[in-house]
C-alpha cells in the first residue's frame, strides 16, 4: 500500500460563514474541525484564523493562539500556517502568525495572480455579516500580490525557522519563480510543490493542465528532489485531487478550497471530506501517510521544535 499525505485546509479566507454553516469560525470550530480531521486521515493541516466575532480573516498572532496549542495538544498532525492569509492583507499581516510561531509548515505562494471567488457569493440571498458582500463581490478586483521581493521577505523572514514551505502554485509561470529562487540558493528539497487548480484567475481545472504541471514541475526539478501535491477549488476538488493520486501524488482537500461533499450538497464538516478522499484512496491501494511518515516524506523540522 503506498502512503498518499492528505492535507486538510479547514476554514481559509476565501469563504465566509453564511456560505456555509459546515466551514469553522472560531478559535473552538477550527480546534475541533482540525482534530477531527487530523483522526480522520488528515496528517497535515493547513490554517487560517477567523475574527471570532464574525468570522472575518484576520491574521493576529493573538487570534492564532486561541486554537493553535488546542490543535497541538489533542493530535499530532503538521500544523502548517499560512502566509496568505487574505487577499486583502499586506504581506507583512500575513505573515506575522507564521513568523511568531515558526511551524513545521507554512504555505508559499509563488506567484501573484488575480484572485477572484464572486461567484461563491451569487447563491447568497442573506448575508449574515455585514463585511462579507463587499469582501466576496468586491474580490472581481483582487490582485493576490506576491511578487518576488515579497516571496524573498517571507523566505528571509523565515529563514531560520526551520520550517518547510507549502509552495503554492496557481499557474504553469509559479514553477518557474520557484525554480528561480532555488538557482537562488534560497530552498534547500525536497520541495512540497501544492499545484492549485480552478481559482478564476488561476490555470484552470483541466487535467491536460494536471498533465502539463506535473511535466513542467519533472522538467524543472529532481524528481526526487520534490513532493508534489494537488489541490482543486470547488466542484473540481475531488476529481483533482483522485487523479493526482491515480498520478502518484499527494491530496489536499479541506473547506478551504471547496464547501461542498458532491454536487450541490455542502460538506457538514472537514473530516467529512479527508473520510471521502480515504475511501477513493484506499480503492486504489493507497493509505493515508501518518503524521510521522508525513515528516519523514518532507523532511520536517518535527513538532517539538515549533513555537506554539
Ligand atoms: N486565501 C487565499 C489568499 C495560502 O494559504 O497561502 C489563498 C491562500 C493561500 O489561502
Ligand atoms: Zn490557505
Amino acid at each position: 500500500m503506498s502512503k498518499v499525505i492528505i492535507s486538510c485546509a479547514v476554514t481559509g479566507a476565501v469563504h465566509t460563514p453564511s456560505m456555509s454553516p459546515g466551514l469553522p469560525v472560531t478559535p473552538k470550530e477550527i480546534a475541533d474541525q482540525s482534530v477531527a480531521a487530523a483522526e480522520a486521515g488528515a496528517a497535515i493541516i493547513h490554517l487560517h484564523a477567523r475574527n471570532p466575532a464574525d468570522g472575518r480573516p484576520t491574521g493576529s498572532p493573538e487570534v492564532f493562539a486561541q486554537f493553535l496549542p488546542e490543535i497541538r495538544s489533542r493530535c499530532d498532525a503538521v500544523i502548517n500556517l499560512t502566509t496568505g492569509g487574505a487577499v486583502t492583507m499586506t504581506v507583512q499581516e500575513r505573515l506575522a502568525a507564521a513568523a511568531r510561531f515558526k511551524p513545521e509548515m507554512c504555505s508559499l505562494n509563488m506567484g501573484s495572480v488575480n484572485f477572484a471567488f464572486f461567484a461563491a457569493g451569487a447563491r447568497i440571498e442573506k448575508w449574515r455579516y455585514p463585511w462579507e458582500k463587499d469582501y466576496v463581490l468586491g474580490s472581481d478586483d483582487y490582485i493576490f500580490r506576491n511578487t518576488f521581493r515579497d516571496i524573498a521577505y517571507i523566505l528571509e523572514t523565515m529563514r531560520d525557522a526551520g520550517t518547510k514551505f507549502e509552495h503554492e502554485c496557481y499557474d504553469v509561470g509559479h514553477l518557474y519563480n520557484l525554480a528561480h529562487f532555488v538557482d537562488r540558493g534560497l530552498l534547500k528539497p525536497p520541495f512540497f510543490i501544492q499545484m492549485v487548480f480552478g481559482i478564476l484567475g488561476g490555470i484552470g481545472a483541466d487535467l491536460d493542465n494536471l498533465t502539463f504541471m506535473k511535466q513542467t514541475a519533472d522538467r524543472l526539478f529532481d524528481k526526487d528532489s520534490y513532493q508534489w501535491s494537488v489541490l482543486a477549488a470547488g466542484k473540481h476538488q475531488m476529481p483533482f485531487v483522485t487523479q493526482a493520486a491515480l498520478m502518484g501524488g499527494n491530496v489536499r482537500v479541506g473547506l478551504e478550497d471547496s464547501l461542498f461533499i458532491e454536487r450541490g450538497r455542502l460538506a457538514e464538516s472537514n473530516a467529512q471530506q479527508v473520510q471521502k478522499i480515504r475511501r477513493i484512496l484506499a480503492e486504489m491501494g493507497h493509505e493515508p501517510a501518518s503524521p510521522g511518515e508525513a515528516r519523514k516524506m518532507l523532511g520536517l523540522k518535527g513538532a517539538d521544535r515549533v513555537e506554539i
